[in-house]
């Protein structure tokens, strides 16, 4: 297959590190990496309008394979000409395949090769199945730019024996959807699962690498539970010594933004998560001190802005911690909107200060600087 609208080009790797610049050209337009991608999960940034996602710097936004296949339904955003006029983002979208968010009602999943049954509890308690040939097939509908495999994720702590047969699972799946995938205009990317277990992170990866050429790599598994350091014993080789260069890198529902510049050190180019948003709608923002709650009555005289340094249209435009804290206490949904704004607005730029640094040859100085402040304390 000729995906020939796909490109990945490094424009610049940290010197002796393995932090990486790069280019990743999509149908809908380039990505700058390392970046972050915001969640619109039903097709919606929770609360933002798009042309805002675009002036808080968004390059690329995520969707939910799972929810949009549920409501409204694959054929109505197909018969709508696509995910991208169906959301009004006319940028590049990436939808995840849905297995997480499947494996997160454990009691009724059903796994076996042939596929994934489960109960959509959080709809109208329809029994689904989906075999990867499915999952992809919806994807296909859907449209995106970028689509994930559909893999097992499994939790932590968990069994050797038990993340071995995810890998396996996963495996299995990959070179079905990879068979299945038939767009031109749509990269696949395969993930890579293995838990906290190097060798069986090494074998998903060996198998993708095998079963097809996909065009990108995301990286599963990972912010289940774990410790930060039991995480980066195993990504950290993983991603700095063993996936190939050529291909970027995407770690997948990773949002803290210690762990992002730690995971870039690393050479993940890549990031979602709901983090900025979520934790926006119940009240905390980022800040260049750490994170604030600003339900806090601390904040119920104070007319500064959220983050004084920060240069995002919530704190440039008049917005006070007084304000905001205010419309959280009285559940006004303007609170929750403009601390998402913020919030996603501070990844984005963190993002950008990253890339910076790697082109300018100093990462390595600009990470310690990080973890010297502050903020780097709270997260
Ligand atoms: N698989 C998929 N989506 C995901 C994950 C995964 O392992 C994670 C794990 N942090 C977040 N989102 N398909
Ligand atoms: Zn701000």
């Amino acid at each position: 297959m000729d995906q020939i609208r796909f490109g990945f080009d490094v424009v610049a790797r940290e010197p002796g590190g393995s932090a990486r610049a790069a280019v990743l050209a999509t149908p809908h337009g380039d990505i700058e990496t390392p970046i972050f991608m915001p969640v619109g999960t039903k097709a919606t940034v929770k609360g933002i309008p798009t042309a805002t996602v675009r002036e808080l710097g968004a390059q690329i936004v995520l969707a939910n394979t799972y929810h949009l296949s549920m409501r409204p339904g694959p054929d109505v955003i197909a018969a709508l000409g696509g995910i991208h006029r169906f959301m009004n983002w006319h940028g590049p979208i990436l939808t995840d395949s849905g297995g997480f968010q499947v494996f997160s009602h454990k009691d009724a999943v059903t796994l076996s090769n042939e596929g994934v049954r489960f109960i959509a509890g959080d709809y109208d308690g329809s029994h689904v199945f989906w075999s990867p040939e499915d999952n992809m097939a919806i994807a296909e509908k859907l449209g995106a730019d970028i689509c994930m495999q559909l893999d097992q994720c499994p939790g932590y702590p968990a069994e050797r024996s038990f993340v071995e047969r995810a890998v396996e699972l996963s495996s299995a799946w990959a070179e079905r959807c990879w068979r299945a995938h038939s767009r031109c205009d749509q990269a696949l990317f395969g993930i890579v699962q293995g838990g906290m277990h190097l060798d069986l992170r090494l074998r998903s990866l060996a198998h993708l690498e095998s079963c097809g050429d996909f065009i990108g790599y995301g990286i599963g598994g990972y912010s289940v539970g774990e410790s930060h350091e039991t995480m980066f014993q195993t990504l950290a080789p993983l991603v700095s010594e063993h996936m190939p260069q050529s291909k970027p890198r995407y770690l997948m529902g990773v949002g803290n933004p210690t762990t992002l510049l730690k995971a870039i050190a690393a050479g993940v180019d890549m990031f979602d998560c709901v983090l900025p948003t979520r934790t926006g709608r119940m009240g905390t923002a980022f800040s260049s001190e750490g994170r604030l709650n600003l339900r806090n009555a601390r904040f119920a005289l104070d007319d500064a802005p959220i983050d004084p340094g920060c240069a995002c249209p919530v704190c440039s435009g008049g917005y006070t911690r007084a304000l905001i804290r205010h419309l959280v206490v009285q559940r006004e949904m303007l609170g929750g909107i403009l601390l998402s704004e913020h919030n996603i607005f501070y990844l984005l730029d963190l993002m950008k200060r990253a890339r910076r640094a790697i082109i300018d040859g100093r990462y390595s100085a600009f990470l310690s600087q990080w973890l010297d402040s502050p903020a780097a304390q709270d997260y």
